[in-house]
């Protein structure tokens, strides 16, 4: 009984979860983002195509609320701004799969959650999913615990 609870679960996240993989892929490449992605990391930006001031998370955060992009420069546009629903592109370097919420705490079983492969890089508003765009607001880096950093 407990187990099929488990699995009813499980199928029910994977369910909810939309995968991204494919429509990420027609994206600038590392060589032209304005600021380096560094492996280990999910890179969000403040524009889309990589530009503008960046942010990067090494580790999964129940809320982007408490962050601000904070390279680039204070001249490149967005630094200082919060990141929560302000970042228009990201770049997946993680070496895991990146899970990425409308919502603060990483919540996999509501219908908000986008999914991308590492290597990936996108924009949201070219997505089919343009709701994204400046609406991301918790993060998650493969099974990583997701708690507020
Ligand atoms: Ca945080």
């Amino acid at each position: 009984m407990r187990k099929n609870t488990l699995v009813r679960r499980i199928a029910a996240t994977a369910a909810a979860v939309t995968m991204l993989g494919a429509a990420m892929v027609a994206v600038p490449t590392s060589a032209q983002a304005a600021v380096t992605c560094s492996y280990g990391n999910v890179c969000f930006y403040y524009y889309k195509n990589l530009a503008g001031a960046a942010r990067s998370y090494s580790a999964s955060d129940k809320s982007m609320y408490d962050e601000r992009f904070n390279r680039g420069g204070t001249s490149a546009a967005g630094y200082g701004v919060r990141v929560e629903n302000h970042s228009s592109s990201v770049y997946n370097r993680t070496g895991q799969r990146v899970l990425m919420f409308k919502n603060r705490g990483c919540y996999e079983n509501n219908e908000y959650a986008l999914a991308i492969p590492h290597g990936a890089a996108g924009n949201f508003a070219d997505t089919d999913y343009p709701g994204y765009d400046n609406n991301i607001a918790s993060v998650k880096i493969g099974s990583g615990r997701c708690i507020n950093r």
